[in-house]
Order: structure tokens, then C-alpha cells, then sequence
């Protein structure tokens, strides 16, 4: 046998569960909020080209605009000034898009502060209970977000202070982008970075560190709460968007049932 047959195996016996982390993407799909003088990305748009009609009466389809950082999407290093002469989303070597996962739970403490910020004791805690973080693989960060995910107000959280939304602190970013050996981290939020954010030093360190490492940065994922804290393997598929700062993704993960 195999390893590959072994999965196909495992797949049919119902060993293997295929989840799907990635939000509908559609005209309703939040989108981030820059304040003023910055510029916001479009959100999702569809039209429709024929609908088995006059415009072509056997076949349905339709054609899409909308930003490359839209709903459940990747970020590519080059989407950041400090990765800038790193990979864009179509050079990023495909091994780095399949590899293990592991979900740090932090719902309890979002659940009291929508502002809370990942820390490197939380992480060095995680790795005391499971093991250390995977070796070319991803850090999922589960803050219970994606329940507010079907409706932007909820979503962005934004006061006349802005957005509050969970995120890592500016000393644990660059700890994961600098120290820990992982290619990147997903999260539940319209973003890697919290909503306040901008107001950090760096500004947005999750984007800042992260993709001046070379790493990757996974966003408004679903279904968190299905995986286990350890044993996934995720797989990552963006569009192979030329010179593309990111792009849309399906993310799908692996888990023993
Ligand atoms: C541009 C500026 C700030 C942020 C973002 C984009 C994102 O969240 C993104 O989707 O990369 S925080
Ligand atoms: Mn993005």
C-alpha cells in the first residue's frame, strides 16, 4: 500500500473527514474598512453572462469582479513593503500550500475582550499541552469570529474608535514570523492583524513580520471548531493571480474522524 492509496482508503472508509474552511463568497461576503485617506478594496460582484436564455440558451455563467483579498483568501508576501521582493501569489512554491495544522483556541478570552491580542505565553502554553508548532505548517488562530461572519456590521465591529477585532500582539508576531518554524497563520477575522491594529509598532505586525518572513497569512476561515487542537493536514488553493498580492482561496482540511 501506498501513502497516497492509504488516504484514498482512509477517505472511503470515513477515517478521514474533508472539512471545508472556507466562507461563501458572494455580493453579502464582508469586506475590510480602511479609514480615510486609505483606499478599500471592492467586494465581490457577479454578473451574469446567459441563464440557458437568448444569451445562450443551453449554459449558465457568469463573470466576477472584486478584490484579490475578498472573503476566505491568502495573503502573499509580496502584499506587504516588507515583502516586496518575496513571492507573489503565483510564484509561492505549492509545496508550502499542504502541510499540518494545528488550532489555538482563544475563544473563551475574545469572548470577554473583542480586542484580545495572542500573546507568545499563550503560544509557548499551547506547545506545553500539544507539541511544538508544525514545521511547514500553519498556526490557526480560533477566536469564534466566524459566527459574526454573515454580516459585515458584526464582522468589522467598528465603534467611533474603529474596528475591534481580535488579533496577536506586536512581540508574538514577530515571534512566529522570526522564531517559530511554521510558513504561516490563519485566522477568522476580515484579517491577520486585530482591528486596532493600525495603531501598533509596527502598524498591522501580522502582516508586517509575517510577510517580510516569506510567510503566509489566511484569512475569515470557517468551521474552526470542527478540527482537533493537532492532526490536520490543510490544503490551500489560491488562484495563480500573475504578480497577485493574494487571491480568493479554497481551504479544505484533513482530519482523522
Ligand atoms: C491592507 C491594509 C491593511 C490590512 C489589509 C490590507 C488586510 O487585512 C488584508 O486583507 O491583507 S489589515
Ligand atoms: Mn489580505
Amino acid at each position: 500500500m501506498t501513502a497516497l492509496s492509504g488516504l484514498l482508503d482512509a477517505l472511503t472508509a470515513g477515517e478521514v473527514d474533508v472539512i471545508d474552511l472556507t466562507q461563501p463568497l458572494s455580493e453579502a461576503t464582508p469586506i475590510i474598512q480602511l479609514p480615510p485617506p486609505l483606499a478599500n478594496t471592492p467586494g465581490w460582484k457577479m454578473h451574469e453572462i446567459s441563464h440557458y436564455d437568448d444569451n445562450g440558451p443551453a449554459w449558465y455563467w457568469n463573470w466576477f469582479e472584486g478584490g484579490e483579498h475578498v472573503g476566505t483568501h491568502l495573503d502573499a508576501p509580496i502584499h506587504w513593503i516588507t515583502g516586496q521582493d518575496k513571492d507573489d501569489v503565483s510564484t509561492i512554491p505549492v509545496r508550502n500550500l499542504i502541510g499540518p495544522a494545528v488550532v489555538l483556541d482563544a475563544g473563551e478570552q475574545v469572548a470577554a475582550d473583542p480586542d484580545f491580542l495572542l500573546s507568545i505565553d499563550d503560544v509557548r502554553a499551547f506547545e506545553a499541552e500539544h507539541g511544538p508548532l508544525p514545521d511547514g505548517g500553519w498556526l490557526l488562530y480560533r477566536t469564534g469570529w466566524d459566527a459574526r461572519a454573515h454580516d459585515q456590521r458584526a464582522f468589522l465591529n467598528a465603534d467611533d474608535t474603529g474596528p475591534h477585532t481580535p488579533g496577536v500582539a506586536v512581540d508574538c508576531a514577530k515571534w512566529l514570523a522570526e522564531e517559530a518554524p511554521i510558513v504561516g497563520m490563519g485566522v477568522e477575522t476580515v484579517g491577520t492583524d486585530a482591528g486596532k491594529a493600525h495603531s501598533f509598532e509596527p502598524a498591522f505586525p501580522c502582516h508586517s513580520y509575517l510577510l517580510g518572513a516569506n510567510k503566509y497569512g489566511l484569512t475569515q476561515l470557517a468551521n474552526l471548531a470542527m478540527l482537533p487542537p493537532t492532526g490536520t493536514v490543510l490544503v490551500v488553493a489560491p488562484l495563480k493571480i500573475v504578480r497577485g498580492s493574494g487571491s480568493p482561496a479554497r481551504v479544505l482540511a484533513l482530519v482523522p474522524r
